[in-house]
């Protein structure tokens, strides 16, 4: 397994407002994941729409549109080992309350509209790669060598 998949993450707009990016990049910092890319957006409905067209037909696409383009996000690429479905681990389930104590929606969210984070789905081969690259233009991402590699990775 290689050291260097990519994963997105996108703190939404309930954990944009309650002061949570710090928190949850300290996470996935902590963890030994490698920030490649980061930015703070406001997405548009077209945005918005392509970002979760697997969910078109589903009762609550209207509101989650509505929801996500209600504020900013703050958007990030992720790279580590297994990062897709480490990331996920640490997210939680989709609903916060459904969601572990020691996850980040577990721990910070109750609802299920209102569950603080994006991240790409492990179980859906390539939508890392998509969601990243709807996001992110190539010359947004870094690639460098973190110092702290040799004793994270054997
Ligand atoms: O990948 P996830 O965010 O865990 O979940 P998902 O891709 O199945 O759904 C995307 C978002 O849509 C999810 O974070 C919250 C919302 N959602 C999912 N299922 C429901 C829902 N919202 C409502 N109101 N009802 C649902 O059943």
């Amino acid at each position: 397994m290689s050291n260097d998949e990519r994963t997105f993450v996108m703190v939404k707009p309930d954990g944009v407002q309650r002061g949570l990016i710090g928190e949850i990049i300290s996470r996935f910092e902590h963890r030994g994941l490698k920030l490649v890319g980061a930015k703070a957006i406001q997405l548009d409905r077209e945005l918005a729409e392509q970002h979760y067209a697997e969910h078109e037909d589903k009762p609550f696409f209207d509101d989650l549109v509505e929801f996500i383009t209600s504020a900013p996000v703050f958007a990030m690429v992720w790279e580590g080992k297994d990062a897709t479905h480490q990331v996920r681990r640490m997210v939680g389930e989709t609903d916060p309350a459904e969601s572990p104590p020691g996850t980040i929606r577990g721990d910070y969210g109750l609802d299920l509209g209102r569950n603080l984070i994006h991240a790409s789905d492990h179980e859906d081969p390539g939508s890392n790669e998509r969601e990243i690259e709807l996001f992110f233009d190539e010359d947004e991402l870094l690639d460098y060598e973190q110092v702290t590699a040799e004793w994270q990775y054997e």
